[in-house]
């Protein structure tokens, strides 16, 4: 007898479940997003900020010397601080399974060069400031140049 008290908790349970379904999209959506801005963003940090300041260049001889080295996975270093006005010579060594990686494109400075596998150099003149990226031919690889 007495659980025919129960129908009206019943009816309460309903009206809380129709409740949590409209809330519970809602809670979805919000981890969705905040999943969404945190992939933005880890992926901006991947392909373009650099990971960590860079060292000021060594200046050699009135040239400045940065070196690198070409993998498949991509420069390793990847970011550098030149001074402007003195130039840069860019020592590579490189794997054999570098691919792309060996077409290195600096455009602020018209640098379009193949690099061989081993060890390779070439130089380019920093004659503005700023900060400015390299990348392989392909655009998959890249890398900056500060130059203060
Ligand atoms: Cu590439």
């Amino acid at each position: 007898m007495g659980k025919r008290k129960l129908p009206p908790p019943n009816t309460v349970k309903k009206g809380r479940s129709e409740r949590a379904s409209t809330t519970t999209p809602l809670i979805v959506m919000g981890i969705v997003m905040i999943g969404l801005v945190v992939w933005i963003v880890s992926s901006l940090a991947r392909s373009g900020s650099p990971p960590a300041p860079a060292a000021l260049a060594q200046e050699l001889n009135g040239v400045q010397v940065i070196s690198m080295n070409l993998s498949a996975s991509g420069y390793s270093p990847n970011n550098f601080t030149v001074k402007k006005g003195i130039p840069v010579r860019v020592n590579t060594n490189s794997t054999s399974d570098a691919g792309c990686v060996r077409g290195i494109m600096i455009p602020d400075f018209a640098i379009n060069k193949p690099v061989d596998i081993g060890q390779d150099t070439f130089t380019f003149m920093p004659d503005k400031t700023g900060t400015f990226p390299f990348t392989c031919q392909m655009k998959m690889s890249s890398g900056t140049i500060k130059v203060i």
